[in-house]
């Protein structure tokens, strides 16, 4: 466990407002900026995307974590193979408004996901249903519900926790909870 964790079995919701609706026929998923060619998806092309099924522990800033939560959901490997990029960073965009900022290291090599199913079924609503970036291995606000689009940029901007005093990175193992941590 990371330093200053307590471990929860339930799910809380954290959210900054209500949550976003949209139909999954309007729904797209979007890589654009600093990319060769912007790419699209409808619903029915990211799900047929190759999906994996994967088992992670997850940790929120304000200390609860969660163990051995089961997901599934299309690997940001598979979705960034092929782009050509100069960008070192993304900025993950949501319904809603929310934004969170990347590096791209963080979220290749099988360390990040679009999940759309949570415990064998669709993922809730409240929880970033249709589809949420998940990327364990950084605190769960880096983690975007509902996102929509990965804009890739050449120079990192701190996204909607990260102006307002969240750590920039935020790795639980080091505590990288705060502006200054
Ligand atoms: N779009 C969006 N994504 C978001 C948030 C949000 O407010 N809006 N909150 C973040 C925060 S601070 C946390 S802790 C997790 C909570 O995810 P959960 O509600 O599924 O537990 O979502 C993250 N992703
Ligand atoms: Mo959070």
């Amino acid at each position: 466990m990371p330093p200053g964790q307590y471990v929860v079995d339930d799910f809380p919701v954290l959210t900054a407002g209500p949550t976003p609706e949209v139909s999954l026929a309007e729904w797209t998923f979007t890589i654009s900026g600093e990319v060769d060619a912007e790419r699209r998806w409808t619903w029915e092309e990211f799900r047929a995307l190759p999906a994996e099924e994967f088992t992670v522990d997850i940790h929120c800033v304000t200390k609860w974590s969660q163990l051995d939560t089961f997901w599934e959901g299309v690997s940001l490997d598979t979705l960034l193979d092929g782009v050509d990029t100069s960008a070192e960073f993304l900025v993950a965009r949501c319904d809603g408004g929310y934004s969170t900022n990347l590096p791209l290291e963080d979220v290749l090599d099988g360390k990040a996901w679009i999940a759309f199913a949570y415990d064998g079924e669709p993922l809730e609503p409240e929880h970033g249903g249709p589809a949420r970036l998940l990327v364990p291995h950084l605190y769960l606000w880096k983690s975007a519900k509902w996102v929509r689009e990965l804009l890739l940029v050449d120079e990192d901007e701190p996204g909607f926790w990260e102006s307002l005093g969240y750590h920039n990175h935020g790795d639980p193992w080091q505590e990288q909870r705060y502006w200054g941590d």
